[in-house]
């Protein structure tokens, strides 16, 4: 059984995220990490809230609060919606810990003992009016690109370039709106990544290989452009501290590190906030320190952050000279689009993640998202193709199975699992399809095919209703008591397959259909291919319960109150 480090891109503290984040980075994250968890690996799965940059900084200030407070805040509210999709993180930590402090500025120390951080003067937009330098986000203009209009001085959001600040046609300042600025000299530190260029290039083609596509052509692009020098500290008051005995002078003004500086390193901050909690049973380097053939590190992200995970942050960790874990498989998301157009969170377009908790269980997004997800392509949300999705694979193939057969069975047989003739040719059929649709779930989980596993899946659902219609336990108890007896038998061990092998998907459903058994021993986390064949885990005579209905479905009305509440095609 292997190791598995598994993160997720770190969420951002300025606010509750929108399906689009999710299904890019931390849900596929915990349905992969419960699946190997069932299949018996020892993983873990980290993911933290990055606190750190203007965009704390800005969110904080509207909400009239102290940075510190904003995001402590802020940290629990994302906490809370993330327990409420059931992300089985084995540590949810904050980029601004006390850990991730030191290692960042350890980072920092080895970096610059290495020869690859050099202190530049450089010229920073000032504004007088706000009497400050103004940073990344501190200023919006027009993106020198493409034109868009409310281009932020990091990125511009409309084609995804990364800017500085003095880039911006017609500059103005993001917090009083003032268009007076200036450009004035003020010293950084520097990230030397040209110097590191030949030596990503070689670690990037030694992986490529093995990424998927969408991850290796985004890293050769931006190899291809060159490994620009980069700036990685800024003129704010909350982040990572430049170390004083490193950089006195710096640290005397009061410079932080550039929040893309630690956002990564959190990863391994988090890792050890994970093990601070614990120390006597928990080694956060054993995980990531000198691990290059004990661990198999694979992080999820959506494809803007593609570059920073596969050149940048591997840079800083080459630069280093200490053997820390570097990624091994690069999972990265296309978008998740609302009706085609961008989820948009000034606009009010598109379902945050809140939301979607209030209008239903997490286990309807969960599989949805997942069964649509923008793996090859951008892909769409609509709520037609929502509803449709619920009402067809959840509540009909899959709800409707489980209520049918384990009322049908309390009515005619009794509270315990009947026992019925020996299996026929139907089951022995069943057996062989249920063996072959389960290795081809295996196979697409093990490769992070996540919308084929859940068409894998859904076929094995699928399958248990075809065999139902062709045995029709309903009819066949009129002539052979003891055919019905069997036939239902069997479905309810296609039931406890399915609560097993769902899990990763919908836990919540799972362990109701699950519980629904009450079996003397059953521990077992997964299915092997002869117990698929047989169909035989749960045994005659065990008692058992009908659960209430696993999903509902949704009507033409919910669909009209959906599309009402959240905006349709339009716009
Ligand atoms: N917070 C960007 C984002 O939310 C950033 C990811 C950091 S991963 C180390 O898209
Ligand atoms: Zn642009």
């Amino acid at each position: 059984m292997a190791r598995h480090l598994i993160t997720s891109a770190l969420p951002y503290i300025n606010g509750i995220k929108h399906l689009g984040n999710m299904v890019g980075s931390m849900l596929p994250a915990d349905v992969y990490s419960r699946y190997l968890r069932q299949r018996g690996h020892d993983v873990l799965y980290i993911c933290a809230t990055d606190e750190h940059g203007t965009p704390a900084e800005l969110a904080a200030k509207e909400r009239g609060l102290p940075v510190d407070e904003f995001c402590a805040q802020a940290h629990d509210a994302q906490k809370a919606v993330y327990d409420g999709f059931a992300l089985a993180f084995d540590y949810f930590g904050r980029s601004s810990s006390a850990e991730n402090r030191d290692i960042t500025q350890h980072f920092a120390r080895r970096l610059n003992e290495n020869g690859f951080i050099e202190e530049r003067a450089i010229r920073q937009v000032y504004s007088p009016a706000d009497g400050r330098f103004l940073p990344d986000r501190y200023v919006e203009g027009t993106c020198p690109h493409c034109g868009y209009d409310k281009a932020r001085g990091d990125q511009c959001e409309n084609c995804t370039r990364v800017l500085d600040p003095t880039d911006l046609i017609n500059p103005r300042s993001a917090i009083s709106g003032s268009t007076d600025l200036e450009v004035r000299d003020t010293k950084h530190l520097f990230l030397l990544q040209s110097k590191l260029q030949h030596e990503v290039e070689e670690w990037v083609a030694r992986h490529e290989d093995d990424w998927p596509q969408l991850a290796s052509s985004i890293a050769r692009k931006w190899l291809n452009e060159g490994l620009h020098d980069r700036a990685i500290t800024r003129d704010l008051d909350w982040g990572v501290p430049v170390p004083a005995d490193t950089w006195p002078e710096l640290a005397a003004e009061g410079k932080v590190f550039y929040v893309w500086f630690d956002a990564p390193i959190e990863y391994i901050g988090a890792t050890k906030e994970w093990a601070d909690q614990d120390p006597e049973n928990r080694d956060w380097k054993s995980w990531w320190y000198d691990v290059d053939t004990d661990v198999r590190y694979t992080e999820f992200m959506a494809k803007d952050n593609v570059p920073f995970h596969t050149v940048m942050f591997p840079a800083t960790e080459l630069g280093v000279r200490e053997p820390w874990k570097k990624v091994d498989y690069v999972k990265a998301f296309n978008w998740l689009t609302y009706y085609g157009g961008k989820f948009s969170t000034s606009q009010k377009r598109g379902v945050f993640t809140d939301q979607a908790l209030d209008i239903l269980p997490a286990d309807y997004w969960r599989y949805f998202l997942i069964a649509n997800a923008p793996e090859s392509d951008d892909s769409s949300f609509t709520w037609e193709h929502f509803t449709a999705t619920v009402n067809k694979d959840l509540a009909d193939t899959l709800g409707n199975f489980v209520n049918r057969v384990l009322s049908f069975s309390r009515k005619r047989f009794g509270d315990d699992v009947p026992a019925g003739g020996a299996p026929g040719e139907a089951e022995a059929k069943l057996g062989e399809e249920i063996a072959k649709l389960l290795a081809e779930y295996e196979s697409h989980m093990e490769s992070l095919q996540f919308r084929k596993a859940a068409a894998a899946l859904r076929a094995l659902w699928s399958a248990g209703n075809s065999y139902l219609e062709e045995k029709a336990p309903w009819l066949e108890i009129k002539t052979d008591k003891d055919g019905a007896a069997l036939t239902l038998r069997t479905a309810m061990n296609l039931i406890h397959l399915y609560a097993v092998v769902s899990e990763p998907f919908i836990p919540a459903t799972s362990a109701a259909m699950r519980g629904a058994f009450a079996l003397t021993d059953d521990t077992a986390t997964w299915v092997t291919a002869d117990e698929a064949k047989s169909l035989a885990a749960v045994p005659a005579g065990t008692p058992f319960t009908v659960p209430p209905v696993l999903f509902a479905k949704l009507t033409e009305e919910d669909l009209a109150t959906y599309k009402e509440r959240f905006g349709g095609e339009e716009g």
